[in-house]
């Protein structure tokens, strides 16, 4: 038998892992703070995605987001979103100020669970924070404290709710900001086709008393719900805005968030344009492994297709 040369693992990193794998309830919300990202603090903020992918820091980078998901489960990413890469980038993107998505900045963000209509997001969300010069919060919530009657957890549980591809995914956005790979033309099929079936969820689910939570209030229109859903919907807004917790991330900041169990937003913020606006970085990560989900991945990687 060979001798161990590993030596014991830092604190922090021990307990990341007993946080977030424990088997019986993950903790929702962890805040690592003082994470050394490497030079990418030194970059300037991109202006459109990819300006930096040249820098030997935007790897350095990546790869510390990707250690940190994998003491959490296994990271992934999808072919329909900043061209199938691991990492993405979420800064204020010109002319995007007002969309319900990471790159804008004067319109708050609304409530969300990370790619909420998609039946492969992720268990847990990682948010690497290199600036937030303008102090714009991170707004989160952990559904168990939010407090409802039982007549609108009721309807919250029944599956009546429609969620719809966020921008993110689609071809359009992502041809006119980051570009598509060539081979992305069936994932953008595939989000289209979602878009098409609008499939019929509850917003509710799990045990009554750590309920699993998936909504994204943009993306749900209210022509598809009845009265009755929609004033559960209403409500449950309300409800969350009185639970919410709020979290202005510094650089080297890592939020990390069980996206079954919280839903986030952001506060609006002016953006600048001058590589000093607010940057995070996110990851996608998901509990089981891949040999256990086969056919999520696309064949050989750790992308969804
Ligand atoms: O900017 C933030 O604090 C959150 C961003 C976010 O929710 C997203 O990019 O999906
Ligand atoms: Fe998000």
């Amino acid at each position: 038998m060979g001798a161990s040369l590993i030596p014991d693992l830092p604190a922090g990193v021990k307990e990341i892992r007993t946080l977030t794998r424990s088997d019986c309830r993950p903790e929702s919300a962890i805040l690592l703070s003082g994470v050394d990202l490497g030079p990418i603090v030194d970059l300037p903020t991109p202006d459109f995605f990819g300006q930096h992918d040249a820098s030997p820091a935007i790897s350095l980078a990546d790869g510390i987001a990707f250690l940190l998901g994998s003491l959490i489960g296994t990271p992934y990413c999808f072919a329909s979103q900043q061209r199938g890469r691991m990492v993405l980038d979420v800064f204020p993107l010109a002319e995007h100020e007002n969309r319900q998505l990471g790159c804008s900045s004067t319109a708050p963000l609304e409530w969300h669970n990370e790619d909420a209509f998609h039946p492969h997001r992720a268990d847990f969300t990682l948010l690497c924070c290199i600036r937030n010069d303008q102090r714009a919060a991170t707004r989160f919530v952990v559904a168990r404290d939010v407090q409802l009657d039982t007549e609108v957890l009721r309807e919250l549980r029944e599956p009546q709710f429609v969620i719809m591809p966020d921008e993110s995914h689609s071809n359009s956005f992502n041809a006119a900001t980051s570009g598509v790979a060539a081979d992305s033309g069936g994932a953008f099929a595939r989000i289209a086709a979602m878009a098409n079936t609008s499939p019929r969820v509850p917003v509710l689910t799990g045990a009554p008393h750590d309920p699993l939570i998936c909504v994204d209030f943009a993306y749900m229109a209210k022509e598809v719900h009845s009265r009755r859903a929609t004033a559960a919907l209403v409500a449950l807004r309300e409800a969350i805005e009185a639970a919410a917790c709020s979290v202005v991330l510094s650089p080297g900041d890592v939020l990390i968030l069980d996206n079954r169990r919280t839903v986030h937003g952001r506060e609006g913020f002016d953006a600048r344009y001058d590589g000093t606006d607010r940057w995070l970085r996110r990851l996608n990560v998901v509990r089981e492994s891949p040999v256990a989900t086969a056919g999520r991945f696309a064949p050989g990687t750790l992308r969804v297709n």
